[in-house]
């Protein structure tokens, strides 16, 4: 912390690298700072600004694994103390307040951020609710209304937003500090405190009074996740902004306080910060010498398909050009017709405007002649999922593009290391497998071959960042690491089925459970012809072939896209409708196999068994060092399996759910 006198004014300065964290350690800190400038006369008002680059990424997340402990300061002592302070308190805000960050700024009288500052409150998406007053003071500043979307959500709003919901006072283009002395410099020494805890809530929709609460609490409540599957937070976060409405200010605090800790101390909440930490420690490779990431100011791609056109678009979204190569004129139009309709959609939802709509547009350049990728600086591939097809186009790139470029493969199942063979230059080659739809979808498994140098490595986890993805690195094995353990979970599955439990139950006691979508739905969805190619390709790592996939491609029944798969689809609809073709298809099959059907099992069971078929691929994909931590895992299940986070991942699931859900 730095403390220093400007003509009257103290100014703290918060300095905890690497985001101010305000730990229970940094609170010990704090809190005779903020007694001594109230004891000193001298003293008539007080800035609060940050060091670091930001103001404060909040509350320290390491601490809520322990008990404070009686005596022990935190951040609620912090701004307790700003609370009750006779002088003026102004907040100087650059760049980023967080959590806890903006509750110690709404404590203060005045709140002052420089353009382009990113405030939030992310705390429900660790499972818990703004625990330092946020949930009382909010509501009391901007409307039960604005409080509640912004806390819900988690997601940032920047300072414009912020002064325009009364969140800021002032908003100016740099130097937020100055701003706030010119401020204080402004304010009689006599004018009153501007508590926020002296206000009382309004509800914030127009033409409604505060009679209608219970109605409006309730609506809230209807529209979240069950408590007991991924909403224990966003409810409780309902009853706390409930009672700053119909709570004076220290009865509403001290309810928010019983709220947080009982959250703090939930299994979601410690999943969700598993989460939260297993995703910073992606980029580091054990092991691996540090280098530096090279800079990628352009792209290519090979292939105009669904995947190489969504890939396209997050290179636009990130402000880098790419050149997209394909040689039929019709595929073009058709990838032309996407990017359109993907950016147009963004401007209908009012997420872009016009201009920034085209350009974006304007920065894919579609060409047929591989010449084209020449300068690129990094080159995906996203052709027809074969060995040959890949070495031929690998090969290709190796003649054509810069030396140093680097060369990417996106398939999501074959050896990175035999395509690199055919290249002079297998260091600058590895995988970078993007997941369905490309330009949503967060995850993206980066493959590291054999002779993939660090830089190479620095450079995809740098660009993974740029393209606003989660990057996991993965070694280079058959499926790497989201697609192999899908294998065996889609395996048990069937297995089940072959027992007769019916597909549709199986895929809603994983939905009940908070997968995004259940293993048939899946099935169904991506294609039961790729999941054939796939065994054919590769029984040995497959285990073999699967009775009922074969029987379904022979049956032509490939899922959504021929109206038939595991389900049946009217036309024109992607609802799975519970076909007794198939069940009768998965007795047959079990009967030729000599599988005993009429197995009698629990919903939690039927969770179990395909969660343990996850995790024991896990485990082996750990002890072989193609994963590197378990984190990872995790995120890549949660990211782009939809794994409920709130659960998360299957590693942390299997280690942390109630025993008697998880085999031994
Ligand atoms: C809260 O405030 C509760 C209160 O309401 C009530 C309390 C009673 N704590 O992301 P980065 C670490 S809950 C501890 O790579 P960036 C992070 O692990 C909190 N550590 O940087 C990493 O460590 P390492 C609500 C934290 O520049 C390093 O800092 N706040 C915290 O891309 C750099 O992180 C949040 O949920 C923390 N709060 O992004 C904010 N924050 O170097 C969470 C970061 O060892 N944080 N670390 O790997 C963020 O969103 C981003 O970190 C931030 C910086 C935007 C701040």
């Amino acid at each position: 912390m730095r403390s220093e006198d400007r003509a009257g004014v103290r100014v703290i300065t918060l300095d905890n690298p690497p985001v101010n964290a305000l730990s229970f350690a940094y609170a010990a800190v704090l809190c005779p700072a903020l007694d001594a400038a109230e004891a000193d006369p001298a003293v008539r008002a007080v800035v609060l600004t940050g060091a670091n680059g930001l103001f404060s990424g909040g509350a320290d997340i390491n601490d809520f694994t322990s008990d404070p402990g009686p005596g022990t300061l935190t951040i609620r002592d912090v701004i307790a103390r700003v609370e009750q302070s006779a002088k003026t308190y102004v907040a100087a805000i650059e760049k980023t307040a967080l959590g806890g960050g903006v509750e110690l700024a709404l404590a203060c009288d005045y709140r002052i951020a420089t353009a382009g500052t990113k405030l939030g409150f992310p705390e429900i998406k660790l499972g818990l609710l703004p625990g330092a007053g946020g949930t009382q003071r909010l509501p009391r500043l901007i409307g039960a209304q604005d409080a509640l979307q912004l806390m819900l959500k988690g997601d940032n709003i920047d300072a414009g937003d912020a002064l325009a919901k009364g969140l800021l006072d002032e908003v100016v283009p740099a130097d937020a500090l100055g701003a706030a002395l010119a401020l204080i410099a402004r304010v009689a020494p006599s004018a009153p405190k501007r508590r926020v805890s002296a206000r009382s809530t309004e509800l914030g929709i127009k033409g409604l009074g505060l009679f209608a609460t219970p109605f409006v609490v309730a609506q809230a409540h209807k529209m979240l996740p069950p408590e007991d599957n991924g909403g224990f937070a966003a409810h409780k976060l309902v009853d706390a902004v409930e009672a700053s409405i119909e709570l004076d200010f220290p009865r509403g605090l001290a309810r928010e306080f019983r709220l947080f800790d009982e959250l703090v101390r939930s299994a979601p909440s410690a999943a969700l910060r598993h989460v939260f930490f297993a995703e910073r420690e992606l980029g580091k490779i054990p092991g691996m010498p540090p280098a530096q990431a090279k800079p990628i100011a352009s792209a290519g791609i090979v292939g105009a398909g669904t995947m190489g056109t969504g890939i396209a678009i997050c290179f636009a979204n990130a402000g880098i050009p790419a050149v997209v190569i394909e040689p039929s004129d019709e595929q073009i139009e058709r990838a032309k017709q996407m990017v359109f309709g993907m950016f147009a959609h963004q401007v209908q939802r009012g997420r872009m405007t016009q201009e920034e709509a085209w350009k974006r547009g304007q920065s894919i350049r579609f060409e047929s002649d591989y010449a084209e990728l020449a300068q690129a600086d990094v080159v995906i591939e996203a052709v027809f999922e074969s060995m040959d097809v890949k070495k031929t186009v690998f090969a290709k790139l190796d003649t054509i593009c810069k030396p140093d470029a680097i060369l990417a493969s996106n398939t999501s199942t074959l050896d990175i290391d035999a395509m690199a063979a055919v290249t002079t230059r297998p260091a600058q080659v590895l995988g970078l497998h993007f997941f369905a739809p490309a330009n949503i979808m967060k995850l993206l498994e980066i493959v590291r071959g054999n002779a993939t140098s660090p830089e190479t490595m620095a450079t995809a986890i740098a660009l993974g960042k740029t393209l606003r993805k989660v990057g996991v690195v993965s070694g280079n094995a058959f499926g790497f690491i989201g697609n192999r353990m899908l294998f065996d979970y889609a395996r048990e599955a069937i297995q089940l089925a072959e027992e007769g439990i019916a597909p549709e139950r199986i895929d809603r006691a994983m939905k009940n459970f908070g997968m995004a979508m259940g293993p048939f739905a899946m099935f169904d969805l991506s294609g039961l012809d790729v999941f054939w190619h796939i065994e054919q390709g590769r029984p040995d790592a497959m285990h073999g072939r699967t009775r009922i996939i074969d029987r379904l491609y022979r049956e032509k029944r490939f899922g959504q896209k021929s109206g038939a798969g595991i389900y049946r689809y009217e036309k024109g609809s992607r609802e799975p409708i519970p076909d007794p073709v198939t069940l009768e298809l998965f007795r047959e099959e079990a009967a030729k196999a000599g599988v005993a059907q009429g197995t009698v099992v629990t919903d939690d069971e039927i969770v179990k068994r395909l969660v343990d078929a996850l995790v024991a691929v896990g485990n082996e994909l750990l002890r072989t060092g193609i994963a590197l931590r378990s984190g990872d895992i995790d995120i890549v299940y949660v990211y782009g399996y939809g794994f409920p986070p709130h659960r998360g991942g299957p590693m942390w699931y299997a280690e942390h759910a109630p025993k008697e859900l998880v085999h031994a």
